[in-house]
């Protein structure tokens, strides 16, 4: 126990109720507290004094804090002591396998980097170094859990047909990605309005042959025009919005068949007028 008499300024150390010394010479290398004070004029607190070993590990620390699983991760750790340092090992694992790197120092900083891991991951480290003479010293065990905070990318959307009529359904695909590290599409809700203006929600259906989420859109009345957007989420919550797409419900007669119709109307006239003429070379 180590007393402080702060109005003296004096400090006695008692070691199992045996008073060793007041104001002692020896310095004291290290000390833990377990306690505070229980008076005004006497302070105490129960120590433990040890030596500082020759080597030791300060602090250990990791950037980022929160990996996501496209990101490395830097382990630090800053060594203390007069020993001189042998080699820093960081110790890792992922699964059941613990890999060491060898740590680089710079300054008085040691570093090393735990590769990008799945999402997912727990990934648990320690630093392990020695001086000189062999002696080893290890820090406690360190870990986190690799995130997942990119939302999915929205690829391509498309729909067949492009132009379609009153009498089609349309189906509308959208190619959805998720890197292989990350959490993976969980759902794809897909939004549309109507001819009558009505917003309706719905989730679209992966196929696993074509890796496209699907939906089908019901058949529209003509001069409506459809409009549509996607939510797609990742297993975590990340979700990505799509841009409003837009098209327009052909009237019956599509532009394609009116071109045809005048074509197949300006022959007929040619053909008509010809034939005319040949009359008229016939009986002038
Ligand atoms: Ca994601």
């Amino acid at each position: 126990m180590l007393i402080l008499d702060r109005p003296s300024d004096t400090y006695s150390v008692w070691i199992d109720d045996v008073l060793y010394g007041e104001n002692p010479s020896y310095e004291i290398e290290a000390f833990s507290l377990s306690q505070c004070y229980n008076c005004i004029k006497v302070y105490f607190d129960d120590v433990k004094i040890f030596t500082v070993p020759a080597l030791y590990i300060g602090s250990v620390s990791q950037t980022p804090l929160a990996p996501n699983y496209d990101e490395d991760v830097v382990v630090s750790a800053a060594l203390s002591g007069d020993a001189e340092v042998d080699q820093v090992l960081l110790s890792y694992t992922c699964d059941l396998m613990w890999h060491n790197v060898s740590m680089n120092k710079f300054d008085y900083v040691f570093n090393a980097t735990i590769p990008s891991q799945p999402h997912g991951t727990f990934v648990q480290y320690r630093i392990y170094a020695n001086d000189t003479n062999g002696n080893w010293v290890i820090s406690s065990t360190h870990s986190y859990v690799v995130s997942d905070t990119i939302p999915p990318e929205i690829v391509e959307i498309s729909w067949t047909p492009e132009e379609p009529s009153q009498d089609d359904t349309v189906k509308v695909a959208a190619n959805i990605s998720e890197p292989v590290d990350g959490s993976g599409v969980d759902k794809v809700l897909f939004s549309f309005k109507d001819s009558f203006g009505q917003w309706w929600n719905t989730t679209m259906t992966y196929d696993d042959a074509s890796g496209l989420w699907n939906v089908i859109i019901p058949q529209q009345p003509h001069n409506t025009t459809v409009q549509f957007y996607i939510i797609a989420y990742d297993n975590v919550g990340n979700t990505a919005v799509g841009e409003h797409y837009f098209y327009a419900i052909l009237p019956e007669f599509s532009f394609t068949t009116i071109l045809l119709l005048a074509l197949a109307s300006t022959t007929l006239t040619i053909m008509i007028t010809k034939k005319a003429r040949a009359q008229n070379k016939l009986y002038p």
